[in-house]
């Protein structure tokens, strides 16, 4: 790492709580094997030219990004270990610049040959840089994406009868009332679409533009935040309102939900 890099600390901070999210992430058992991937907008953070990229590892984007160009990215590596990216997130993360085309990118970090070598960024770029893509076209105060494999909110997209935005928010806002509060957009539904690809990019955008969470059919969770913790939050409150759901028919009982008055005054509620 470059010495400015070194001595950057908002990007230290960044880097301290990634790892801390991974952990909690890992902990929740949301993380088998290389499940899940992270990214960071370091717009504000690390301030690049195009000159001092020149000589560093460049790659192509599946799709151009016009509105990215300039803009660094810390993303997780392909194939890494949230539990991994906990204890060492150095080695098993990038950061990477959008060139100016907005049609490729440089690795600014790993810049040792041996760790570049295991280094490629998440398969679920194209979701995390059309996400942030998104964020910029609307000057969001988001800066981070998580993507991982709750196990609550996947098991909720098994059913067909739950793959509806209106169904999948009446049950998730109806079993805890925190969830409405914090929540007050709802999830957004993504049909079931090849992970890594830009369909299921394009598509998660799209229900990005509504909610700050996507559910993934029979895959996972998309959110996004304005700090890791925050959105690390988002997925952990509407984990714990699909497993109030499943405990509760696991018992027999069938979870009664809170009244449409009871979520619509929630509503309202400011903090
Ligand atoms: O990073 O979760 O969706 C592995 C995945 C792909
Ligand atoms: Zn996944």
């Amino acid at each position: 790492m470059t010495d400015a890099l070194k001595n950057n600390k908002k990007l230290s901070a960044i880097i301290d709580s990634v790892s801390d999210v991974a952990g909690y992430i890992w902990q929740k058992g949301w993380a088998e094997k290389n499940a899940g991937n992270i990214s960071v907008s370091l717009k504000d953070v690390i301030n690049i030219s195009d000159g001092e990229c020149c000589g560093l590892p460049h790659r192509e984007l599946p799709a151009a990004m016009e509105n990215l160009s300039g803009t660094c990215f810390l993303v997780t590596g392909t194939g890494k270990r949230m539990r991994d990216i906990s204890k060492s997130p150095m080695s098993n993360i990038l950061i990477i610049r959008v060139d100016e085309t907005g049609k490729g990118y440089n690795i600014i970090e790993p810049t040792e040959c041996e760790i570049l070598t295991t280094l490629r960024p998440t398969s679920e770029l194209p979701s995390h840089l059309s996400i942030h893509s998104m964020n910029a076209e609307r000057a969001s105060k988001h800066r981070v994406v998580i993507h991982t494999h709750a196990n609550e909110l996947c098991a909720l997209t098994q059913a067909s009868e739950f793959c509806d935005e209106k169904v999948l928010n009446r049950i998730l806002w109806g079993m805890h009332p925190e969830t409405k509060v914090f929540i007050p957009a709802g999830v957004g539904f993504v049909p079931y679409l090849l992970p890594g690809s830009i369909a299921i990019a394009m598509a998660t955008v799209e229900a990005l533009r509504k909610h700050d969470v996507a559910l993934w059919e029979k895959h996972g969770v998309f959110a996004i935040g304005d700090t890791l913790d925050n959105t690390f939050d988002i997925i952990d409150i509407l984990a714990k309102s699909a497993s109030i759901f499943f405990t509760c028919r696991a018992a027999g009982i069938e979870p009664e939900g809170l009244t449409d008055n009871q979520i619509d005054e929630l509503g309202k509620l400011i903090f």
